[in-house]
């Protein structure tokens, strides 16, 4: 891994050197990573997934690290699983592979997932962007799960977590027609959190992931929790997993600092636990 001290000021994350499918740095308390394969648009291939699930597993681990900013380039966060690597298998292949843990393993992480989206992101580029919590888009974006297009659907989660951000009509439509949704869209019907141009659409990410890194990691990691908690749930028992949440917090040195803080007019100085 590199490290390196990134400013919030830069348009794209700075050279790294890493040549691997995914190259990572740490800037302060953000570990960020940015998907490599560019000549294929950043198609999610097993090898690349597993090296990403594992290093979220350890920067969720790591205390340094608050958050986690995934990034692709300006040209595409993800077009997509990589379908070369899928087209001849059988269907047995794919269910021996289980894949899908690798998925699993990203979708566990405690710690907020903040995505950098410019370009496209597509079928399993579209459901890896959905793992994320706060997604930063340019205004160049588009999005769509285009499986349809390829005799297949959505496998990593797109019709139940696309379903759950942008209703019935639009995930049908965007799931059986393969049709893309422009960033505006995806704004507007609730799959991203901010658009901005696309000269800022990274630095803007870096910058909501610092303002994270800020807080208390702790109240961070359980107000994550208590969100996915609104999408497995009926909503008295979500309003119950809160409370206990929120009380569990009240175990924190962090709740007594912010709330002195706030108290004798002062800036908390957090120490996640
Ligand atoms: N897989 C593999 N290679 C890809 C992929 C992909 N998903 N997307 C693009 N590429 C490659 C192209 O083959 C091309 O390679 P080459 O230069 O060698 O010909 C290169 O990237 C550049 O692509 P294009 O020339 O096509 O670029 P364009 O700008 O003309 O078009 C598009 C960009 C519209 C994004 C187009 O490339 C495209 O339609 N890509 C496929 C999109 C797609 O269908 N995605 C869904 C894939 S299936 C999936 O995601 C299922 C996920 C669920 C399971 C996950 C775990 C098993």
């Amino acid at each position: 891994m590199t490290t390196g001290t990134t400013s919030a000021t830069t348009t794209e994350p700075k050279p790294m050197t890493d040549a691997s499918l995914i190259l990572t740095e740490t800037d302060g308390a953000v570990g960020i990573i940015r998907l490599n394969r560019p000549k294929v648009l950043n198609a999610l291939n097993p090898e690349l997934m597993s090296m990403l699930a594992a290093q979220c597993e350890a920067w969720d681990k790591d205390p340094a690290i608050h958050v986690i900013l995934i990034a692709g380039s300006e040209r595409a966060w993800a077009a997509g699983a990589d379908i070369g690597d899928m087209a001849e298998r059988s269907a047995i292949e794919m269910y021996e592979r289980d894949q899908f843990a690798t998925w699993e393993r990203i979708k566990r992480v405690k710690k907020p997932l903040v995505a950098a989206v410019s370009g496209w992101a597509l079928g399993g580029g579209c459901e890896l962007m959905m793992h994320c919590d706060i997604v930063i888009a340019s205004e160049t974006a588009q999005f769509g799960q285009p499986e349809i297009n390829i005799g297949v659907m959505p496998g990593a989660g797109g019709t139940q977590r696309l379903s759950r951000a942008v209703g019935k009509a639009i995930a049908m439509d965007v799931i059986l027609s393969g049709r893309f949704l422009s960033a505006d869209e995806a704004y507007r019907f609730g799959l991203v959190s901010r658009v901005v141009p696309t000269e800022h659409y990274y630095s803007e990410a870096l910058k909501v992931a610092h303002a994270l890194a800020k807080k208390s990691s702790i109240a961070l990691r359980l107000a994550k929790e208590g969100v996915l908690k609104a999408f497995e749930t009926t909503l008295s028992e979500g309003l119950e997993y809160e409370r206990k949440l929120f009380y569990m917090l009240f175990a924190t040195e962090d709740q007594k600092e912010g709330m002195r803080a706030f108290v004798e007019k002062r800036r908390p100085d957090f120490k996640g636990r």
